[in-house]
C-alpha cells in the first residue's frame, strides 16, 4: 500500500468535487469458478485500490461528502473461517493503513447508506455487484452518478510519480517476460511452452498478468489466447503480455519476432513499416495534441509504406480518411493504463477516451480508437500500432471491391498467413514529452535478431 496520507488526501479531494452526499465504494466480493468454494484469483476492484488500497475481500468504503469523513465497513473472521483461510488483517488495522477515520461492521451498512437519501455510486461491471447493491439500497435502479464517474476519471487520469513508479516496477517484470521468450522460442516449441516461462516467471517474483497473455503466430487474431500451436521457422510470433505491480498497477508490452531468430525480406519490411508507425505517432505524444492526430499519423504512415510495397495506391490522407487502411490496421493507437490496463474502462470507455472536443468515429477501424482526447501531463498510455493480414476481413472487402482505389487486392492475396505484426509500448506524458515506462526491451530487427541468435 501507498502511506495513509495518498489515500487521505484521493479522498477529501473526491469528496470537495462532490460536495453532498454519500460516495459509496464497493470492494470485490469472491467469484465463484464451478462452484461456491472454489473461487477464480482474486483480484480487488480497482477504484476501491484507488481510494483505500485495502487489497481484501468484502470490504465497502463510503465517503461522506459534507464532513469528508470515510468509513469502512468489513468483518474480522471468523475462527471457523480462520480455520480455512488463515488470519488476515483486522479491520481496525486496514482502517489505520488506510488512514480511514471509522470502522464497523458490514451488518451497519445498509442502515447507515438507507440514512442519507443522496448516494453516489459507480457503475458495476460483475453481476454479484448489481445484486449486493441492489441489496444495499433496497432498489433495482443502481444507475451510477454522473458526477462521481466524471470525478473519478478525473483524478485517475493523472499518474503521480508514486503510481509511474509502480508501472515501472510492473515493466521490470514484464521486460524480462520478453526477453525470455525471445530467448526461448523456437522452431518446433509450441506457443503454451513459453507461456508457461513467462507466466512462471512472474509468479516466481510475486507478480501475476494484468490481462490474459496473448501469444500466438497468428498474431492477425488482434485478441487470442490459444497456445497450442506448433511454432515453426519461418512464422512470426506476437507475444502481447504484462504483469501487474505489487500494487497493481498494469503494464501491456507487445513484441513480434520471428521463430528463427531471424525475419525474411518481407517480414522486416512489414516490421520496419510498423515501428516507424510507432516513431511516428509518439512524436505526437505531448500535451495539448490530441491521441486521435497520433493514431491517424500512424495510420497515414501505415499506407505509405504499404503503397511503397504495392499493396496500396492513391493518396495517403485520402486513403485515411476513407479508413481504407483499417483493412491492415484495424484497431486504434492505445489506450490509457494504470490500476486496470484498459485503464477505467468499467466506469465507461467513451467517458475516459472522448470528450465534447474529441467525438468518436463511426468508422470501421477509427471507432475501436478507445482514446481520443487531447493529451496532458501525468497520463499514462499505451502506443501500438499493428499492421495485420486477416483472411476474413480481405475476403469480405475484396467481394464487397470496397475502396479499390486504394487497395490492390491482388497483392494483398500474396500476404494471406503472413499473421500480423504489433508493437507496444508504454508511455507518460509530461509538461516537455513523453517518456517511454521501464527497461529497455528489443525492438529494432537488429536488436530482437541479436537477443535471439545469442
Ligand atoms: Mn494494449
Amino acid at each position: 500500500m501507498f502511506e495513509p496520507n495518498i489515500y487521505i488526501k484521493r479522498r477529501k479531494h473526491l469528496a470537495r468535487e462532490i460536495g453532498d452526499g454519500l460516495i459509496v465504494l464497493i470492494g470485490n466480493k469472491p467469484v465463484p469458478m464451478n462452484y461456491p468454494s472454489n473461487t477464480l484469483r482474486f483480484r480487488q476492484d480497482s477504484n476501491f485500490l484507488y481510494y483505500c488500497g485495502l487489497d481484501y475481500e468484502n470490504l465497502v468504503l463510503t465517503i461522506d461528502c459534507a464532513s469528508e469523513k470515510s468509513t469502512l465497513y468489513g468483518d474480522d473472521l471468523t475462527v471457523d473461517e480462520i480455520v480455512w483461510e488463515g488470519q488476515r488483517t483486522s479491520i481496525k488495522t486496514m482502517a489505520e493503513l488506510s488512514g480511514i477515520d471509522r470502522f464497523e461492521t458490514t451488518s451497519k451498512l445498509q442502515g447507515d447508506i438507507i440514512r442519507s437519501n443522496d448516494i453516489h455510486t459507480l457503475p458495476v461491471y460483475r453481476e454479484d455487484q448489481k445484486y449486493f447493491l441492489q441489496f444495499l439500497l433496497n432498489n433495482s435502479d443502481i444507475s451510477s452518478s454522473k458526477p462521481l464517474v466524471a470525478c473519478v476519471i478525473k483524478q485517475r487520469s493523472i499518474k503521480s510519480d508514486d503510481e509511474i513508479s509502480e508501472i515501472n516496477s510492473a515493466l521490470k517484470i514484464t521486460s524480462e517476460m520478453h526477453s525470455i521468450a525471445m530467448r526461448s522460442t523456437r522452431d518446433g516449441l509450441l506457443e503454451q511452452e513459453i507461456v508457461g516461462l513467462m507466466e512462471g516467471y512472474a509468479l516466481q517474483h510475486g507478480s501475476r498478468m494484468a490481462y490474459p497473455v496473448i501469444f500466438t503466430i497468428n498474431g492477425e487474431i488482434l485478441h487470442s489466447n490459444i497456445y497450442d500451436n506448433v511454432m515453426k521457422s519461418g512464422d512470426l510470433t506476437l507475444n502481447d503480455s504484462g504483469a501487474e505491480s505489487p500494487l497493481h498497477y498494469a503494464s501491456d508490452i507487445t513484441r513480434t519476432f520471428p521463430v528463427s531468430g531471424k525475419f525474411t525480406p518481407i517480414q522486416k519490411d512489414i516490421y520496419d513499416l510498423v515501428y516507424e508507425m510507432q516513431q511516428t505517432a509518439l512524436e505526437f505524444c505531448k500535451p495539448k495534441t490530441s491521441y486521435k492526430d497520433a493514431h491517424l499519423a500512424a495510420a497515414k504512415k501505415a499506407v505509405m509504406g504499404l503503397t511503397k510495397l504495392g499493396l496500396m495506391s492513391g493518396d495517403p490522407e485520402e486513403a485515411v480518411s476513407k479508413g481504407a487502411h483499417a483493412l491492415f490496421y484495424p484497431h486504434g493507437l492505445g489506450h490509457m493504463l494504470g490500476l486496470d490496463v484498459h485503464d477505467m474502462e468499467g466506469l465507461g470507455e467513451d467517458l475516459v477516451g472522448y470528450d465534447d472536443k474529441n467525438q468518436r468515429s463511426d468508422q470501421f477501424g477509427l471507432a475501436y480508437l478507445r482514446f481520443s482526447k487531447d493529451l496532458e501531463p501525468g497520463f499514462v498510455l499505451t502506443v501500438e500500432p499493428g499492421i495485420y493480414f486477416i483472411s476474413h476481413l480481405i475476403d469480405q472487402w475484396k467481394a464487397d471491391n470496397k475502396l479499390s482505389e486504394h487497395i490492390n487486392y491482388a497483392e494483398v492475396e500474396k500476404f494471406k498467413g503472413f499473421g500480423g505484426i504489433r508493437i507496444e509500448d508504454n508511455i507518460a506524458i509530461s509538461d516537455k514529452g513523453y517518456s517511454v515506462l521501464g527497461p529497455h526491451i528489443p525492438k529494432t530487427t537488429e536488436e530482437i535478431e541479436d537477443i535471439m541468435q545469442s
